[in-house]
């Protein structure tokens, strides 16, 4: 297992000089965030991005993400441009020595959540869903903003794409899923780039929109479509760990076995009976996740690749991005590496 952190670049308020300092950190996890959803990645900015990060005495380990264009998950016709600059830009990755690349296949909105800061007893704040108050968000309502949703719609062109969206259930999504895998798995293959779908996150439809990547039939489905090792996963165990009938240590072992993982997203959750749940710390007494169990299969199967503690609660008075301070994944970072020490 190698211990990486996820870093936005030059205008994250974490710099790459204190995520160094935090013991066995190891890689980077980033993307170019200025490069808009769908255009190719100019080897001379990835190289750029690499250069810099090990000038701080850390490697890139993993692309998180390179983002799906709309169009591609909605099969629409000119998709296969989309497609053309995808595949392009898994061989610029892999051109400057990249290896994984995390993506995910949610309609328009990535990880969503009812609060951003949730108050915690003990004054610290996290990323929570109320699964009441998810069924009131209208994310059509002008006032309405949450990190994780792309800001580049305006409400107009949000709405315009739930529009066409309303065609697209869950076996259509599946198909174009199919398309585009059938399209990149190949060329990523070739360039030994290992692509890691990340699961849906909730793993349930919202808003009335089809998610896919969700639970044990998804997975048995996806890797179907190809056996390649290629076509992957990230396994993000606050994402899977939100719908209760999911068994994560089956499933991480059966994932496992199968060389199926090549990305460890880990943090923990407190949920509800209703699937209410809140962020917590990583310990495993805090939440729902047993994170000695999680790290002993890793260990059992000689898990090699990369693990990055996932969100973090804000703590210390810490302020910045929502999920992705420095202390409280620092910290859950400290606790995963004392874990693997015992392990080992
Ligand atoms: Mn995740």
């Amino acid at each position: 297992m190698k211990l990486s952190f996820r870093w936005f670049g030059n205008d994250d308020l974490v710099t790459l000089e204190n995520i160094r300092q935090i013991p066995n950190m190891n890689g980077i996890v980033s993307a170019i965030y200025s490069i808009p959803v769908g255009e190719v990645w100019p080897v001379e900015q990835i190289k750029e991005m690499k250069q810099k990060i090990e000038n701080n005495g850390l490697n890139l380990g993993v692309i998180e993400s390179v983002p799906v264009h709309e169009d591609i998950k909605l099969g629409n016709s000119n998709r296969d441009q989309w497609i053309e600059n995808y595949k392009q830009t898994i061989l610029n990755l892999s051109e400057c020595g990249i290896q994984t690349i995390c993506y995910n296949f949610m309609p328009v909105f990535d990880w969503t959540r009812t609060t951003l800061h949730h108050l915690n007893s003990d004054g610290s704040t996290s990323l929570a869903l109320s699964t009441e108050e998810l069924k009131k968000l209208d994310p059509l309502d002008e006032s309405l903003s949450l990190p994780g949703w792309d800001e580049s719609y305006d409400k107009d062109k949000l709405k315009d794409i739930l529009k066409q969206y309303s065609t697209v259930d869950e076996e259509k999504l599946w198909e174009n899923l199919t398309y585009f895998l059938e399209a990149i798995i190949p060329v990523a293959e070739k360039a030994q780039v290992n692509m890691a779908i990340h699961p849906d996150d909730p793993p349930y439809s919202i808003f009335g929109l089809p998610r896919i990547i969700k639970d044990k039939e998804s997975y048995a489905r996806l890797f179907q479509l190809s056996s390649s090792s290629a076509n992957g996963i990230t396994f993000c165990t606050g994402s899977l760990g939100a719908n209760p009938y999911n068994n994560l240590y089956e499933m991480l072992d059966e994932y496992l076995s199968l060389g199926k993982v090549h990305f460890m997203h880990v943090r923990n959750i407190l949920l509800h009976k209703d699937k209410s749940f809140e962020e917590t710390a990583h310990v495993s007494n805090y939440g729902s996740i047993d994170m000695v169990r999680i790290l002993s299969l890793l260990k059992k199967h000689q898990y090699t690749g990369y693990l990055r503690p996932d969100h973090g609660r804000m703590i210390f008075k810490e302020s910045g991005r929502p999920g992705y301070g420095l202390y409280d994944r620092a910290l859950g970072a400290s606790y995963l590496n004392g874990i693997w020490e015992t392990l080992s």
